[in-house]
């Protein structure tokens, strides 16, 4: 599959983003401090390695007005504690827009919690297409033993508001119970 968008060619291959004008954002596990429930289980854990990766195609600025913007996101399979590897989660700045999520590969679920703090999930399987409402915190986690790539699709001004997850979080997180994901 390819598109060619601003005279550059971008390409899911592999069910991953490729294109010259593709930017990556990879974050390691000592890049999300205070993210997981137990801290020190995270401490404990390898600093470098990669918890997910973010390939984007931005054929505007940030914060350009009526464009959209691509992304495809490998979670790689693992957990901190019972916790699974997860993105940090996010609302948009500008909190009226919305986004598509998809699963390419793996299995995972899409956490989403609304502005009064219910907080639910969608399983990610193959295929399977998430719509985030507006004003709905989202997030995402690998429950597979396989790594999870699901692709992504935003406004160009939407933005991205981490503050209130850092600060308070979700208010359910997923975790391994008996050998299922269950949301405590
Ligand atoms: C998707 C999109 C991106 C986002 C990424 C990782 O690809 O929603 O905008 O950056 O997931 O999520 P986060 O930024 O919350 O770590
Ligand atoms: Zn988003």
């Amino acid at each position: 599959m390819h598109r060619i968008i601003n005279n550059t060619v971008v390409t899911i291959k592999n069910s991953e983003l490729t294109g010259p004008s593709i930017e990556q954002v990879t974050r390691k596990m000592k890049d999300l401090e205070g993210l997981f429930l137990d801290e020190n289980a995270r401490e404990m854990l390898d600093p470098e390695m990669v918890v997910y990766n973010v390939k984007c195609h931005f054929p505007v600025k940030e914060g350009t007005p009526g464009n959209l913007f691509f992304g495809t996101t490998m979670i790689n399979p693992g957990k901190v504690g019972y916790e699974y590897y997860m993105t940090r989660g996010h609302v948009h700045e500008k909190s009226d827009r919305a986004e598509y999520y998809w699963g390419i590969q793996g299995e995972g679920m899409l956490l989403l919690m609304d502005r009064k703090g219910n907080t639910w999930g969608e399983r990610m399987a193959p295929g399977s297409v998430h719509h985030i409402m507006a004003e709905t915190a989202h997030r995402v986690a690998n429950t597979g033993q396989e790594p999870l790539i699901f692709g992504a699709c935003w406004p160009s001004d939407a933005g991205h508001d981490y503050s209130g997850i850092s600060r308070k979080g979700f208010t359910a997180r997923l975790l391994e119970v008996n050998g299922e994901p269950v949301l405590k």
